[in-house]
């Protein structure tokens, strides 16, 4: 659903976009047309930058401070998982949890990269890291509903890539 939304969108600024091109290339004059309303237009482009570079400026440092999404502290009384992936499976040292418990997942890899990705029930990816041999990632989740989640690979790792999974049962 939010690929469509994004999709669409995308599609109608382009054609606005292409639009609004159009329009300018129909509508524009010989260079001397503009020679006299020249200096008064010029100020006024150079304040419409600067008012761009702001409003884009503060939007930029604004939305960054969300970055990475997944920020959360190490709290004290956080689980901490261990999970190894490895060609094609996930071990898990622990994957039962209770509601509202804070978990720390520290992820590698054994092998090859792989991806570390949790999904609810209706295969919404929940909270994601990478897999990599040599490092340890921690991505931090609580859960805030009882069910059955899944562990599934995001980096294709190799021919059985697709049967990499595991589970994760909430209560
Ligand atoms: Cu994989």
């Amino acid at each position: 659903m939010y690929q469509e939304a994004a999709w669409f969108t995308t599609i109608i600024f382009c054609f606005t976009i292409i639009g609004i091109f159009i329009f300018v290339l129909f509508n524009a004059g010989t260079r001397e047309d503009y020679e006299p309303v020249k200096k008064q237009w010029y100020r006024f482009r150079n304040l419409y930058f600067l008012a761009l570079i702001a409003v884009l400026g503060i939007a930029t440092a604004v939305t960054l401070q969300d970055l990475p999404f997944d920020r959360a502290k190490a709290q004290s009384d956080q689980e901490v998982v261990d999970v190894k992936a490895m060609q094609f499976a996930f071990q898990l040292s622990k994957n039962e949890f209770k509601v509202g418990q804070p978990i720390e997942f520290k992820v590698t890899s054994s092998d090859v990269n792989h991806g570390f990705g949790i999904y609810d029930e209706n295969m919404i990816v929940l909270a994601q890291t990478q897999a990599m041999p040599g490092y340890t990632n921690s991505v931090y989740y609580t859960f805030v509903k009882p069910g059955t989640y899944k562990v599934l690979c995001l980096e294709y790792c190799g021919l059985a890539h697709h049967v990499m999974q595991a589970e994760i049962t909430v209560k």
